[in-house]
């Protein structure tokens, strides 16, 4: 590239002598400070001016050629989205994926139009196509996705972008250790969610001064007014007693936001929050500030009127605004396969649970790679992920306890292949973060998440500390892949798999120790289950996993004595699941199979088992799972009570020849 860098340019222009900041932490939070700023020259801020009511009337173009989406939801952030991305952002318009690009997040997706049309103001998109909109063969969708290159994660379920900003922000300060920032665009609307002030909280605490979140207060939601309407004193406040650094602007005014951007990349210690008061609909007249628009096209008699007035403002047709180039300080990714530095060391019959295995692993995989971060949300001495931790503080984020944050700043933190990320907490909780990890598919994010804690088999802490849905849930997920590893070595494995495998991982560890049972240099698959006992003369096959497996092992062995031999299969993956293995078991043992997990019935082990045997004739499948809500108990009490142990598995294997 021989453009020269701006950004040095820039600081030489306006900023001669440079003044560092007082120490973060001290510093009051300023009004807009004059000393060194100087605005831009009137033909730029014209030119801004101009790109705005460009946007606009790409925006209203594009969703009247859909005949759907939100114009008016675009026209708010007009002048907002003309100064980042012909002002204040550094990146290459050419390569929106480069890793030394200025990042930006649509927290509000649904605006998303307005992003399409800047990148057709930068030259990226073409203008013929903003008119494909959310047709089905565009990939310019009704909200964002990766499937642009410009986007690095998808957003439309509000709420969800600033996390998101986060871990990227994270990641550009600490393992990337970059000059590339975060900008996030926020609805006020949206900042009802709870995730908004998770993330809020997250990026105070840890400094992100390369992080601007840029609220829209436009007034209008949905249905009706926001809760704040036009109260941007309440939402500085908000932004303010959240630690961050705020202004509050006209969002309509560009010179107040370049001046206010200039300063957010200036201020040091802390995100900045640009509080922009704006009108939904800014510039079409009739419909600005009004009632009932949201969601609208502009009706196609009104349209041409409103596209002349905003042709109309257009001063300067002259050649469009560039944005600036990055500072090229990215280092490019490794995509190198991560490998366990030595195979697993456990020998057969040591006892460990699989969540301290999971713990052991991850450290043994940063061992192998920079490139492994690890999240936890306040539980990393009952998840092991302290394990790493303690080998790794550098490259471990603690998330507290605000699951549904931990989710969206992982995803961040694995945008763009910067990190190879496992997150972590009981699996319970993963449940109160379902839609991030929904959205983490449509994302195409290849996250890894880690859910201890799984079942009855937790014991005393009781039902509301026992996943028991969790199967189910990354089951439905299109993109994942779902390990339940039963001892120390598979779960080393798993891990190392996980690390590894394109789309999101989701690793299910057990509380209890339990014993070894592969030898360290067994070799596992995705999709790959292992037959652990067979003989000639098996009569049913047994499947379980974590806990259950070796419920299943100790009833292999009663029954053993009574001359009745049972096939246990450990799946090891539950998706995909290996289904020739259990089929042919199956055929292997008359047809009976019993399946038994610490999960409920529905959508776990048993029913993903059924699925795979139901196009087979003549195979019976009984399962034995947690069928009501808990209670507190010893374990091995509860595997009882909840029909999951190996004196359950002993009856229901001679039931099945009773019938
Ligand atoms: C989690 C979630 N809830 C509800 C919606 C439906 N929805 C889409 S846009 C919107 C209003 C958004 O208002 P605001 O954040 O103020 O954005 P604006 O369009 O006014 O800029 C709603 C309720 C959604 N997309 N996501
Ligand atoms: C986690 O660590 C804290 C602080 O050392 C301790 O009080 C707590 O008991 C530990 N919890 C577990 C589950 O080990």
């Amino acid at each position: 590239e021989s453009r020269p860098m701006r950004r040095s340019r820039r600081r030489s222009l306006h900023s001669a002598p440079f003044k560092a900041a007082a120490p973060a932490r001290c510093q009051a939070p300023s009004p807009l400070n004059m000393e060194s700023y100087h605005k831009p020259d009137e033909k730029t801020l014209q030119g801004l001016k101009d790109v705005a009511n460009k946007l606009r009337i790409h925006s209203i173009k594009a969703t009247c050629a859909s005949n759907s989406g939100h114009p008016t939801s675009c026209c708010s952030a007009a002048e907002l989205m003309s100064v980042l991305f012909f002002h204040t952002m550094r990146y290459k318009a050419s390569d929106p994926r480069n890793a030394c690009n200025d990042r930006f997040v649509m927290s509000k997706g649904h605006a998303c139009p307005i992003l399409y049309a800047a990148w057709v103001e930068a030259g990226y998109v073409k203008e013929a196509d903003l008119l494909n909109l959310r047709k089905i063969d565009c990939d310019l969708e009704g909200h964002p996705t990766p499937k642009l290159a410009f986007v690095d994660v998808a957003t439309g379920s509000l709420g969800q972008g600033l996390g998101a900003a986060c871990g990227m922000a994270y990641t550009g300060k600490h393992f990337d250790k970059s000059s590339y920032r975060v900008y996030c665009l926020l609805g006020d609307g949206e900042c009802s969610e709870g995730a908004v002030w998770e993330a809020m909280a997250f990026a105070s605490h840890y400094g992100l001064d390369n992080l601007v979140a840029i609220l829209d207060v436009n007034r209008l939601g949905q249905s009706e007014a926001a809760p704040l309407k036009h109260d941007t004193a309440a939402f500085q406040e908000r932004c303010k007693a959240f630690g961050w650094n705020t202004y509050v602007v006209d969002g309509h005014d560009v010179e107040e936001l370049c001046k206010a951007l200039w300063h957010a990349e200036r201020f040091k210690g802390k995100p900045t929050a640009i509080v922009a008061k704006t009108f939904k609909g800014k510039g079409l007249k009739g419909i600005e500030d009004q009632d009932s628009w949201h969601g609208k096209p502009i009706p196609k008699d009104r349209v041409d009127a409103l596209l002349a007035e905003l042709q109309a403002q257009i001063q300067a047709p002259h050649k469009p605004l560039q944005a600036e180039l990055p500072t090229e300080d990215a280092a490019p990714v490794d995509s190198k396969a991560i490998q366990l530095l030595c195979a697993p060391e456990y020998k057969i019959g040591d006892k460990i649970s699989t969540r301290k295995a999971y713990g052991v692993a991850l450290k043994k995989m940063g061992d192998a790679s920079q490139r492994i971060v690890a999240l936890d949300g306040d539980t990393k001495n009952s998840t092991f992920s302290d394990i790493f931790k303690k080998a790794h503080p550098d490259r471990y984020i603690e998330c507290f306890i605000a699951e549904q944050n931990m989710v969206s700043v992982a995803i961040g933190c694995a945008t763009r292949d910067r990190t190879v990320t496992f997150a972590s907490t009981f699996a319970a909780f993963l449940s109160r973060a379902y839609d991030q990890i929904r959205m983490a598919a449509i994302s195409q994010s290849n996250v890894n998440l880690v859910g201890s804690h799984c079942g009855v088999s937790i014991g005393e802490d009781g039902p509301s500390q026992m996943a028991l849905e969790d199967l189910a849930m990354f089951r439905a997920i299109p993109t994942c892949t779902v390990f339940y590893p039963s001892d120390g070595v598979s779960t080393e494995r798993a891990v190392e798999l996980a690390a590894n495998t394109k789309g999101i991982c989701f690793i299910r560890t057990s509380r209890p120790d339990t014993a070894i049972i592969y030898e360290s240099g067994e070799k596992f698959e995705v999709g790959k289950a292992k037959v652990v006992r067979q003989s000639d003369k098996d009569q049913v096959t047994v499947i379980g996993a974590g806990v259950t497996l070796h419920e299943a092992l100790s009833a292999h062995e009663q029954l053993a004595k009574e001359g009745v031999n049972i096939r246990v299969i450990d799946p090891f993956t539950i998706k995909p699941l290996d289904a020739a293995t259990i089929v042919a078991s199956a055929r292997a043992t008359g047809g009976r199979v019993i399946t038994v997990e610490d999960h409920y019935k529905e959508g776990g082990l048993g029913e993903a088992v059924l699925a795979a045997v139901g196009e087979e004739p003549g195979i019976v499948v009984h399962r034995l799972a947690v069928d009501r809500v808990p209670q507190s108990g010893k374990p091995q009490e509860l595997l009882d009570m909840f029909g999951i142990s190996a004196k359950c598995i002993v009856a229901a294997v001679r039931q099945t020849f009773a019938n």
